[in-house]
């Protein structure tokens, strides 16, 4: 079902990634939900591989050693009392699900809740698996061949058989317990590496939302199935969209190229299906996400993450401010090597996210989704809600402005060391703006700058090189 059932005048989930579920409830309470954040992604929860000797790399939260709830950010009641939490305060919970595999090959394969199994004869007698529920091993040597894809292993990781009415029974009991438990869709992970077939069938028999914690009768889950797709292989992202929405890798690609200055941003115009995209309503979409900002999963270098901060921004705006798709912000700690896993105390448990007295995160954590830029542009996003793209205007090259109809109005300078300074249409009604990016709107005046809107709906817009590439404007920063 592809229905992200935000609450009106909300948007966006955001990827609060390795947080604690304490954090995150907490977060959902007093950021997420008054700032208009629609929901929220959690990693995965279901019992893991745990390897202290490598320092807890933050992957071995994908290999699932039992479809119990405990992991890294806390056990089934914290669990629970983390989606109580979310859900009271309107915002949702979608978990990241791993059943394409268990873990690799090792034994014993030990984990976090200390319980063992066995990853080279395939016994995990935590659920219970065993051999026979596993596909035959064998390497993925081409991913132009859709039955190596979906019926070899994954980077080595023991590949469950989803085909197998015990396998997917085990799956649906695990899905049927996170909606109890007041979930409101799911992250889909490696759904490229199973068939749409299968997939389909065990959507199929997962229950409605829970009416206990609100959810009106009859609403099935949201999810979105992680497939990258940028062309060329067998598996199509096409193969998944019909009965749930899709991972679209190719939208953070093709932004990283414009925003790097490798196709002129006058192109965005027409940004979407047209471009080989998925249909808007098919598609989850992102700037970056946890693989491909440290060089794992799709995309390379031309990902753009938050160690870029201006251009960052400038991306996230682009995508929060662009009716296509349903996007969602990624949430970062810092880290220096691609198997850092998040901030860890001295007895390894994962750190808190704690909050300075001017809104930033510490203790490593990076918080995108809590920069002014990128919240403000959430409120943009909320405003504009239902209206259309208006008042295209470019340079015919780095420059471009558009309005959301006559709601909101925003424009990028790309330009190679060049000023952008024009009278443009904005689609709004006369009076003083205050721009998102640079400031924000507080006891009715203006942190940054302010843009004046005449009686025409024009107004003469500066962006010099040297400062922000994005200025936003909308119905909500009228001062
Ligand atoms: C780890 C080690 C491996 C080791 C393995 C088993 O890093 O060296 O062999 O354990 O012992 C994450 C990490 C992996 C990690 C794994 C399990 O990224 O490094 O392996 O957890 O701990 C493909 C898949 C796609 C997948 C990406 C990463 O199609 O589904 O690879 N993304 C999801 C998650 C990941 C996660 C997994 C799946 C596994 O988002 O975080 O892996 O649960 C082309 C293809 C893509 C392909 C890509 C990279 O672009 O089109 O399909 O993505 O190359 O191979
Ligand atoms: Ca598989």
């Amino acid at each position: 079902q592809k229905n992200p059932y935000a609450l009106p005048g909300r948007s966006a989930v955001v990827h609060l990634f390795e947080w604690k579920f304490r954090d995150i409830a907490r977060e959902c309470e007093e950021f997420l939900a008054p700032m208009g954040y629609a929901a929220v992604q959690t990693s995965p929860i279901a019992e893991h591989l745990s390897q202290p000797k490598k320092g807890h790399p933050w992957w071995e939260r994908y290999q699932p050693m039992s479809f119990r709830i405990v992991s890294r950010s806390g056990n089934e009641s914290r669990f629970a009392e983390m989606v109580e939490r979310c859900n009271y305060v309107g915002v949702r919970v979608y978990v990241d699900v791993v059943f394409n595999h268990m873990t690799g090959p090792l034994k014993p394969a030990r984990s976090i809740a200390g319980t063992s199994a066995d990853g080279i004869n395939r016994n995990y007698p935590e659920v219970p698996f065993h051999s026979n529920h596993f596909n035959p091993k064998c390497d993925i040597h081409t991913y132009n061949d859709v039955n190596q894809v979906r019926n070899c292993l994954l980077s080595g990781l023991n590949d469950l058989n989803q085909t197998n009415t015990y396998v997917r029974e085990k799956i649906i009991d695990f899905l049927n317990r996170l909606i109890d438990h007041g979930v409101a869709g799911f992250r889909v992970d490696a759904a490229k590496h199973m068939w749409p077939a299968d997939l389909e069938y065990i959507y199929s028999q997962v229950k409605n939302l829970s009416a206990r914690h609100g959810f009106a009768p009859g609403l099935r889950p949201f999810i979105y199935q992680e497939v990258i797709d940028l062309g060329g292989e067998g598996v199509k992202k096409t193969d998944y969209n019909a009965f749930a929405r899709v991972t679209e890798f190719k939208y953070g690609a093709e932004i990283g190229n414009v925003f790097r200055g490798h196709n002129a941003m006058k192109w965005l115009k027409n940004f979407g299906s047209e471009w080989g995209l998925l249909p808007s309503g098919d598609a989850l979409v992102f700037v970056d996400n946890h693989d491909n900002q440290r060089g794992h999963g799709a995309g390379g270098p031309t990902i753009i993450t938050h160690k870029e901060p201006r251009l960052y921004k400038m991306a996230v705006a682009f995508m929060l401010s662009w009716p296509y798709g349903y996007p969602r912000v990624m949430s970062s700690y810092s880290f220096n090597n691609t198997d850092k896993g998040p901030p860890i105390n001295k007895n390894s448990s994962i750190k808190n996210v704690t909050i300075t007295s001017n809104g930033k995160c510490g203790n490593g954590w990076v918080c995108e989704h809590r920069w002014p830029a990128i919240v403000n542009m959430i409120e943009f996003r909320n405003k504009v809600d239902g209206t259309a793209v208006a008042n295209w205007w470019d340079n015919g090259n780095y420059q471009i402005a558009y309005s959301r109809g006559d709601k909101g109005f925003i424009v990028f300078n790309e330009e190679m060391g060049a000023d952008l300074k024009q009278i443009l249409k904005t689609g709004l009604a006369e009076g003083s703006y205050c721009d998102v990016i640079s400031g924000k709107k507080m006891r009715n005046k203006c942190t940054g700058r302010t843009v004046d809107v005449g009686k025409d709906g024009n107004a003469a817009i500066t962006l010099l090189k040297e400062e922000e590439g994005v200025l936003a404007i909308h119905i909500g920063s009228k001062i």
